[in-house]
């Protein structure tokens, strides 16, 4: 899969976050529920491994229950934070940052001892798209920040102090300038963390449907009243234009917008509750 997807404010934005992580306390992880794994960025593990770090796993709503909680298992036993959330529900707010809370724990107590006040400020970081925006306005209880249902929407570096004395520090999301696995691409490009404009939609709605039919052949079955099972991807796209009659002038496919409405029935969770990664040692 071609895609040119490392644009210049990537690498600006790795380099602010070197930055950005000396001067909080805690970094918030957030991973996308659909593709946890995916979501994980090589470049940071140096910078997590030095401070307090709680793993977000967002978007539950549009995610696989029991995947989730397999991921759950995978974080508690590296006795790492972890914690399920939709973002666009108000009613986690209180568990986020009672997550982000608990890991700074030794440090509230030490500030508390010595009588001053500080704030714990937290660092927000994830790929374009997971909801870093959404999450920080769910705690906020405002829509301080703008969100977008693309990647690229937060541009500049945004402080939100809440009540509870977090300052959270909302960043743009960065993805990785190399992709060796095709499988880690395609599941990016699935959940909106690369650009549209970047790849070719129908090749990515094939790889779409290729993996549902793997994972959730009964949900793809179900939502689009076809057999899925020992078919291609290529017909099975072909059989979804036909049916929702997205056809050119000439009777041809309109493959631009079937590809489109496949991978907007997959992100607004028309076909189900789906989790693509699953950990290694589950
Ligand atoms: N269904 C669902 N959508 C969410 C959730 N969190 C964020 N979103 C949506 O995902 C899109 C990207 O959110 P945004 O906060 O801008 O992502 P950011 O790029 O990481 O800051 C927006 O359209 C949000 O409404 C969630 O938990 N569930
Ligand atoms: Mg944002």
């Amino acid at each position: 899969m071609n895609i040119q997807w490392f644009p210049g404010h990537m690498t600006k934005a790795l380099r602010m976050m070197e930055q950005n992580v000396k001067i909080v306390d805690a970094i918030g992880y957030v991973l996308d529920a659909r593709a946890p794994y995916c979501c994980f960025n090589p470049n940071f593990d140096k910078i997590v491994g030095c401070k307090p770090c709680v793993f977000i796993l967002n978007k539950c709503d549009l995610a696989d229950p029991q995947k989730v909680d397999l991921w759950c298992k995978y974080f508690s036993n590296r006795s790492l934070n972890c914690v399920k959330i939709t973002a666009t529900a108000s009613a986690d707010a209180p568990k986020i940052v009672k997550a982000l809370a608990d890991s700074t724990e030794p440090l509230r107590r030490k500030y508390l001892s010595k009588g001053v006040y500080k704030p714990i400020r937290c660092l927000i970081i994830g790929v374009p798209n997971c909801g870093k925006s959404t999450l920080i306005n769910c705690i906020s209880g405002k829509k301080t920040l703008i969100t977008g249902d693309k990647p690229g929407v937060t541009k500049g570096k945004q402080w939100v102090r809440l009540q509870s004395g977090l300052e959270l520090l909302d960043t743009p999301g960065t993805l990785w300038p190399k992709f060796d696995d095709e499988t880690v691409a395609s599941r990016l490009c699935f959940i909106g963390s690369i650009k549209d404009d970047v790849v070719d939609m129908y090749e990515v709605a094939n790889m779409l449907l290729e993996q549902l039919s793997q994972l959730y052949p009964a949900l793809l079955e179900q939502r689009y009243k076809l057999q899925c099972v020992g078919r291609k991807a290529t017909e099975i796209f072909e059989e979804i234009a036909l049916k929702r009659g997205f056809l050119l002038r000439g009777g041809e496919l309109d493959v631009e917008r079937c590809a489109k409405a496949i991978l907007d029935d997959f992100r607004k969770g028309k076909i189900g509750r789906i989790t693509f990664d699953v950990p290694a040692d589950n």
